[in-house]
């Protein structure tokens, strides 16, 4: 993969250089900067609810963000799994108004960046890969409101035969290392695209930001972020298997001790962060209150457990919201007499029992740092 960066050894500086990737202000306050790419600061999490605000939300794009007349704006679907079997030239087509009148459809999910952890496979376990290094900012929560994308393949004439779906973005095609990989697409298997994932023109009760995906993106709950096709321009519905880049060279576990046959990615694994900057600052003696957030791809969280000093571990109480395909909030009190560098772990289980082990194995792309994080603050 030529999105290749150095990796880093803290959170990087703030400050966007001027270029049009991202059309949402960014403040370096709330955002780190990363390329075609912005990572929330976890400093931004703490001052919100539940939620996250659409303005401090993580982008990545693979280019950048187009924008899209929602007027002329219509969506494509063709191929054999479709009655009639449409083809790409003389596709079926849905404007946004013909979309909006299937049934509506919500979810309060998480998205999260498969490479979500990265830079910490070098911080925490000396590990060198390429790729955007993201602390833990590259994810966000929000309400998604739109349609099934089961109403519309229903509506389009869905065959029984058909086994995937290709999304395909209406980005600029991605071009790395010299080599044109076409637009962002990739196929998503029937049986989750008629479970529960959404043709999405709502974010938080707002209408889909640009940098989002505006008018229409896809959305799969609990799966890693590319499968959540921004922009969204096709879908291909196939009694084949399809293959794209994104399943076939990325977005997959390759090198280290994984087999060279290692499924496409699909669900987010265990995970936790402390609402707080990396390498924070405290004063010796002071009483606070920590607090973080816990989420799995797959479950409920069950419990959290949380070491200040590195030795004993308490469980705090979960608070808000605890969904499945939603993050869920603790507080710990801390009041730390020694001054000094200290390391904040936090290690949540969910209710499946998949849990947050030490360290986990090498992969060359740096996806899916699942290990509890050794979060450095300062006390003096
Ligand atoms: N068309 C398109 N869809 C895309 C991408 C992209 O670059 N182009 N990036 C993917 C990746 S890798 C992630 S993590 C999410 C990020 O969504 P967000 O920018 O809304 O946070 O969108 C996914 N969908
Ligand atoms: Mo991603």
């Amino acid at each position: 993969m030529a999105d290749t960066r150095p990796a880093t050894n803290g959170e990087p500086s703030g400050g966007f250089p001027a270029g049009r990737h991202i059309v949402k202000a960014l403040d370096p306050k709330w955002f780190v900067h990363h390329d075609t790419n912005a990572e929330m600061r976890w400093t931004s999490a703490a001052e919100q609810r539940f939620a996250t605000a659409n303005d401090r939300f993580f982008v990545r794009n693979h280019t950048e963000t187009p924008m899209i007349d929602p007027v002329s704006y219509r969506l494509k679907l063709y191929g054999d799994g479709l009655a009639g079997a449409p083809t790409a030239e003389q596709p079926l087509t849905f404007s946004l108004d013909e979309l909006k009148a299937l049934p509506p459809y919500r979810i309060s999910s998480f998205l999260e960046c498969t490479g979500n952890g990265r830079a910490l496979f070098a911080l925490q376990q000396g590990m060198s890969v390429p790729g955007t290094p993201w602390l833990l900012g590259g994810i966000g929560m929000a309400t998604w409101g739109g349609v099934r994308l089961s109403s519309v393949l229903r509506e389009a004439g869905l065959r029984p035969q058909a086994v995937d779906v290709m999304a395909t973005g209406l980005d600029d095609p991605y071009v790395c290392g010299g080599v044109d990989y076409g637009r962002v697409r990739r196929p998503l298997p029937i049986s989750k695209a008629l479970d529960d994932s959404i043709l999405v023109f709502e974010m938080n009760g707002a209408p889909l930001p640009p940098d989002h995906g505006s008018p229409v993106r896809l959305f799969v709950p609990g799966w890693v972020g590319i499968a959540s096709i921004k922009w969204l321009g096709q879908l291909e519905v196939s009694t084949k298997q399809l293959e794209s880049p994104w399943n076939t060279i990325w977005y997959r576990m390759t090198g280290g001790d994984y087999p060279t046959d290692s499924p496409p990615l699909t669900t987010v694994p265990v995970r936790s962060g402390f609402e707080l900057g990396w390498g924070a600052t405290f004063a010796v003696g002071e009483s606070v209150v920590l607090s973080g957030r816990s989420w799995s791809g797959a479950a409920p969280i069950e419990r959290v457990e949380v070491s200040l000093d590195g030795e004993s571990w308490q469980s705090p109480r979960l608070t808000g919201p605890n969904g499945k395909h939603s993050w869920t909030r603790w507080e710990v009190p801390w009041q730390p007499m020694t001054p000094g560098g200290y390391e904040l772990l936090a290690r949540a289980t969910d209710k499946l029992g998949r849990t947050q082990p030490d360290s986990v194995p090498f992969n060359s792309e740096g996806y899916l740092f699942w290990a509890v994080v050794r979060h450095p603050v300062t006390v003096v």
